[in-house]
């Protein structure tokens, strides 16, 4: 492996390779590398909430903390916007589409984006993520950007990826040549690169879920558990649980380890059958990170990067690891009678 790639000369090869680069693509990504950095300092000052203040209080000065979210979902509006490279954002953390202010320039890209993804866990010290999703727009650049140029489907997306702020802090993300993962040295300041080239293995030994639900999830999902469950050296079961709620750092350790993460629909609300995880911020990012990696994701009967959004905070069942654990659970799905609305 080489030693010493720092993701800013990754991503400077990549605009080299390609002769009808702009450096537009570049500044993005460049952009999303520093905001990284400082949510990661903010994250790594969470601790210290006796010192700081806990978020949503008051800290030592009397001013209010604000929430980790809320911090990071402002950093990556801040550095986006000036990357002069965005038309509009979708965050989680807003309800309708972000515009992007006059005074910056609007370039030709789109971006979803989870600023802090499982920051329920945060006050326990666990690891969670940044999840962005990059689209080009499909509107003319003239003319405002529309509600289409944010609803396009998985495979659109030009580049998606993660940061998860753990034990080490690593980037990880794909253009669509592989997957490629770096970690920051906290002491240059710079994500070197760690893991090139990520393939997941065909199959694993994990399993991730939320099994608490269970007794919402349809048949085939229960089944395709207990089935994980039985000891059955032939497919080397009983499989491992493992489950952190945190999907970027439950996604993260089965993409190194293998295995599969689920978090299928249910039927808590009869209304809406369609599990917790938004396509557009969630869903569609880690699908596409997992299908350059070798892996599939699926709702159960679909490919996720094939689903027509029709809302941008949609949430979608997600099924997602190594190719043949996913195929595994599609199977119990396709024998079963039950007809549930994915
Ligand atoms: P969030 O975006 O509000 O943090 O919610 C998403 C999180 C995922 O990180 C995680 O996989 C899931 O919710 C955990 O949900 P649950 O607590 O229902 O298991
Ligand atoms: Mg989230």
């Amino acid at each position: 492996m080489d030693i010493g790639i720092t993701l800013f000369n990754h991503i400077l090869s990549n605009q080299k390779i390609n002769p009808k680069a702009t450096g537009a693509f570049s500044r993005l990504l460049m952009a999303i590398v520093v905001a990284a950095k400082m949510v990661q300092r903010d994250v790594a000052r969470a601790g210290l909430v006796d010192v700081l203040g806990r978020a949503g209080g008051f800290n030592v000065q009397g001013e209010e903390v604000q929430k980790l979210d809320n911090i990071a979902n402002q950093v990556l509006k801040r550095l986006l916007f000036s990357s002069g490279e965005v038309c509009t954002l979708v965050s989680e953390e807003e309800a309708d589409l972000i515009e992007v202010p006059r005074q910056y320039r609007r370039g030709d890209y789109l971006i979803h984006f989870d600023p802090l993804d499982g920051s329920s866990n945060i006050d326990a010290n666990v690891s969670i993520g940044t999840i962005f999703s990059i689209y080009r727009r499909i509107t003319s650049p003239e003319t405002d950007p529309e509600l289409k140029d944010v609803l396009q489907p998985g495979l659109n997306q030009v580049a998606a990826g993660y940061i998860i702020y753990g034990s080490s802090c690593m980037l990880v993300y794909s253009t669509g040549s592989g997957v490629h993962g770096f970690t920051l040295d906290p002491s240059v300041g710079e994500f070197i690169l760690s893991y090139p080239k990520i393939e997941i293995p065909k199959k694993g030994k994990i399993y991730s879920t939320n099994e608490g639900n269970s007794a919402y999830w349809d048949q085939a999902t229960r089944d395709y558990i207990d089935w994980l469950k039985n000891p059955d050296s032939e497919h080397s079961k009983p499989y491992t649980s493992r489950y952190i709620g945190s999907l970027v750092a439950d996604f993260h350790r089965n993409l190194l380890y293998g295995g599969i993460y689920l978090y299928p629909a249910d039927r808590r609300d009869p209304l809406k059958p369609t599990g917790k995880l938004r396509l557009m911020c969630e869903a569609n990012p880690m699908s596409f990170l997992v299908e350059q990696a070798g892996g599939l994701a699926t709702t159960g009967t679909k490919r996720i990067l094939e689903i027509k959004p029709t809302e941008i905070h949609q949430r979608v069942p997600l099924i997602i690891g190594s190719s043949e654990d996913v195929k595994a659970y599609q199977e119990f799905v396709a024998k079963s009678d039950e007809k549930i609305n994915l």
